[in-house]
């Protein structure tokens, strides 16, 4: 399969082999795409550079915590700076603080508030404003967003909250980066046992319901949500932005 040949993609959230940004680099990988992995800092490199290698060939890791304007732009000129233009980035980056991710939504204290909304939605405005210069031939970038941003999920609590500031971000910087032919839209992924999943409480429960009332009575793993990706990555998207797709078996759809 070459479909995605010459592309370059960026690929930002690998923690671990489970991580569904992991999922998303081996469909892409399948299709043919050039790689460039981003990772959260010293401690995640080993993971990150042990998975991209057995990809083959020579892996780009470069270093960027979302958190910080500086390492935001000083990652995208290290991409420029190697591959020179981009196609895609997949931005798969959240995160809460645990004890926020519990207990009744109320108690959500002002500091929890505003990292969640900064490391989960905001990082995605800035990473499209960096890599906006380097998609010169046009380019697709996805996100990963989660029903709680829709409906009262319950633990998602504060995460829901950037969630559905996150979708408002996929729309307006759909508008913004539309005339320079760069589509932005999110992916809505059913739950998946991943180390950010691992935060949320009563998360097997949550599985249960959706094996037993999605539409396809079953959960979704990260190789749907990376063949969707794909998708939103190739040409067969090209009349779709400002999108949320969802990849949940169809549960979004039941009372
Ligand atoms: O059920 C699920 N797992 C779902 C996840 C359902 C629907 C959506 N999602 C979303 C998550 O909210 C997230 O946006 O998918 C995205 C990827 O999450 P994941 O694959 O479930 O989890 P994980 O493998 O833990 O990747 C998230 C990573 C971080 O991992 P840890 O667990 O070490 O925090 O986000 C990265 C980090 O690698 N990350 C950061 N990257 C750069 N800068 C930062 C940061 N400041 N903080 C977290």
């Amino acid at each position: 399969n070459t479909w995605m040949q010459g592309k370059n993609i960026v690929i930002m959230g690998v923690a671990n082999h489970r991580s569904i940004a992991w999922g998303i680099a081996q469909s892409l990988h399948k299709a043919g795409a050039n790689l460039i992995f981003t990772y959260q800092g010293e401690r995640l490199r080993e993971n990150v550079a042990e998975l991209a290698q057995s990809l083959g060939g020579e892996p780009i890791l470069i270093n960027c915590d979302v958190t910080k304007d500086e390492e935001v732009e000083a990652a995208f000129a290290q991409i420029k700076e190697k591959v020179g233009v981009i196609h895609g980035v997949a931005h798969c980056i959240a995160f809460a603080k645990t004890e926020e991710l519990e207990g009744e939504f109320v108690n959500t204290s002002r500091d929890g508030y505003a990292l969640a909304q900064d490391i989960s939605a905001y990082s995605l405005v800035a990473v499209a404003r960096a890599a906006r210069p380097l998609m010169t031939e046009g380019g697709s970038i996805v996100t990963l967003t989660y029903l709680g941003g829709e409906r009262v999920v319950p633990n998602y609590n504060v995460m829901g909250v950037a969630k559905a500031a996150l979708d408002a971000c996929v729309r307006y910087l759909a508008s913004d980066l539309g005339k320079d032919n760069i589509r932005v839209n999110a992916i809505s992924a059913g739950p998946i046992r991943t180390l950010a999943a691992k935060g949320v409480r009563n998360f097997n429960s949550i599985l249960k319901e959706i094996e037993e009332k999605a539409p396809l009575r079953r959960t979704v793993d990260q190789s749907e949500v990376g063949d969707t990706a794909l998708f939103l990555f190739s040409h067969l998207s090209r009349g779709i932005t400002g999108e949320i797709i969802h990849v949940d078996a169809g549960y979004n759809i039941m009372a």
